[in-house]
Formats: structure tokens, C-alpha cells, sequence
């Protein structure tokens, strides 16, 4: 497989073009406070079990990723221990029973730095691959990531992660408005309704691709797997001239 050639991928709306090397694979907040019991997530007063069933499928993507050497980004959603880039308004809104900041089984509740804040071990980064901390939603808001990925040369994402309309939804949003197209692999994202992580990949895909692409891991791998490039980004990069 050539990273810089550009393979096409069964996808929805229709086929994106994926040019490996331009292509960077984003892995939203899997962190423990989301996906093990006593963090954010349960003080919501949600399940983390559906969350869990893309643990497996992110960790062949990542691997299949790290195997060809190409970009990979983690997200952390998490506040400064001191609370000062935390607006009063999120602090409050939810009503959980443990607040922000709170202590809580797995440390101090979405604050950097304490264990529910560190990302599953299951998909633990590499030194190489850059962690972006971010104190809202979306991954552009307040952090360099839009930095690294054009100094990076990167114009395409791969997005999983939790939740899927949450977090993965505001990060493809922030994303498309950015220039970047998004595929979001369905079965590498998780929410704890299936019913809104449903309507979440609707709308990704509606309209045309209004805000991007949505496929399956297996779709991805099987062209990282093979040998067929299309054609080469440098003759993609003529025919948009
Ligand atoms: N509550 C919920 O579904 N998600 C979040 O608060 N953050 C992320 O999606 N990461």
C-alpha cells in the first residue's frame, strides 16, 4: 500500500477518496471517564456498555494505522484542575450527582490529569502520537489540533471515538467547516442511546455529505490491506487544478 496514493472507499453518501498519507485517524475522548463505571458518563447517569463495543474495532484500526506509519491524534476531554477554563454553565448543567471537578471513583471528575481523564489503556497513545486536551466538545475549540494537522499536511480525517453525536459530531462539525473531509467508520463510534447515535450518522451522511462520510472499520482496513492505488495523489492534485 502506497500512502500516497488515493483508494476509494465504500462509504455513504457515496465513495471517499482516501489518500493515506493526507489522512490522519482522530480518536475522540476514549478516555476512562467515559467509558468505565464511577466517571463522567455514569454521573450522567448513563450505561458505559454500549460505549465498550468499539473498543475492539478502534484497536484494529489503530494498529492497522501505527503499522503504516500514518497520523494518528487522541483526544482528551478534561478541565484544568483548577477549574478556570470551565464554564460555570457546564459545571452545573446535567445535575449528576457528582459535579466537574467532584471526586469520584476514578479521581477528580473530568479534570486533567486524574486517572478517569487518562485514555483506556486498550488504546493507550504512543509518545509520537500528539494527545489534544480540549475543554469543550468539539476538538478545534481552544486547542492547536488545527495547527498540527496543517503542518502535518493533513486534509482528511478518520474520526472514532465516544459519543457519537457529542463529541465525534461537534469535532466532524468544527472539522468540515475547517476544509477537512470526515469519515466516521459507524461501528468506531458508540453513544449511550442508540437511537441518537443512529440520528448522529444520519446526519453526517445526509444532504449529500453534508458534514461528511460514514463507513465501517472493515471497509477501511480491507483497502489499508490491499495493494490497488487508484491513482496517485500527485495526479489527483492535477485533476483538481
Ligand atoms: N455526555 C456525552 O455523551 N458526551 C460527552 O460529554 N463528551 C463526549 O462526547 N466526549
Amino acid at each position: 500500500m502506497n500512502p500516497q496514493h488515493t483508494f476509494s472507499i465504500d462509504a455513504e453518501p457515496y465513495a471517499f477518496e482516501f489518500t493515506p498519507a493526507r489522512c490522519a485517524l482522530l480518536i475522540v475522548d476514549m478516555q476512562r471517564d467515559f467509558l468505565e463505571p464511577g466517571g463522567f458518563g455514569e454521573t450522567l447517569g448513563n450505561d458505559v456498555a454500549p460505549l465498550r463495543r468499539t473498543i475492539a474495532p478502534n484497536q484494529k484500526l489503530l494498529a492497522a494505522w501505527r503499522a503504516h506509519g500514518l497520523q494518528v491524534m487522541h483526544t482528551r476531554e478534561g478541565h484544568r484542575p483548577d477549574l478556570m477554563d470551565l464554564p460555570p454553565a457546564k459545571r452545573l448543567r446535567g445535575r449528576g450527582t457528582r459535579l466537574i471537578g467532584d471526586l469520584g471513583p476514578l479521581g477528580r471528575i473530568l479534570i486533567r490529569g486524574e486517572p478517569g481523564n487518562e485514555i483506556i489503556p486498550q488504546l493507550a497513545p504512543l509518545p509520537s502520537e500528539p494527545v489534544i486536551d480540549k475543554p469543550g466538545k468539539g476538538a478545534f475549540y481552544a486547542t492547536d489540533l488545527h495547527a498540527i494537522l496543517q503542518n502535518r499536511g493533513i486534509r482528511q480525517l478518520v474520526v472514532t471515538g465516544v459519543t457519537t453525536e457529542v463529541c465525534v459530531h461537534t469535532t466532524v462539525r468544527e472539522a468540515n467547516d475547517r476544509g477537512y473531509d470526515c469519515l466516521v467508520p459507524e461501528d468506531c463510534v458508540g453513544s449511550y442511546f442508540p437511537d441518537l447515535h443512529a440520528a448522529g450518522l444520519a446526519m453526517i451522511k445526509s444532504q449529500g455529505g453534508i458534514f461528511g462520510w460514514v463507513s465501517h472499520s472493515e471497509k477501511i482496513l480491507s483497502v489499508l490491506n490491499c495493494d490497488s492505488g487508484i491513482r496517485s495523489a500527485d495526479s489527483l492534485a492535477k485533476e483538481t487544478k
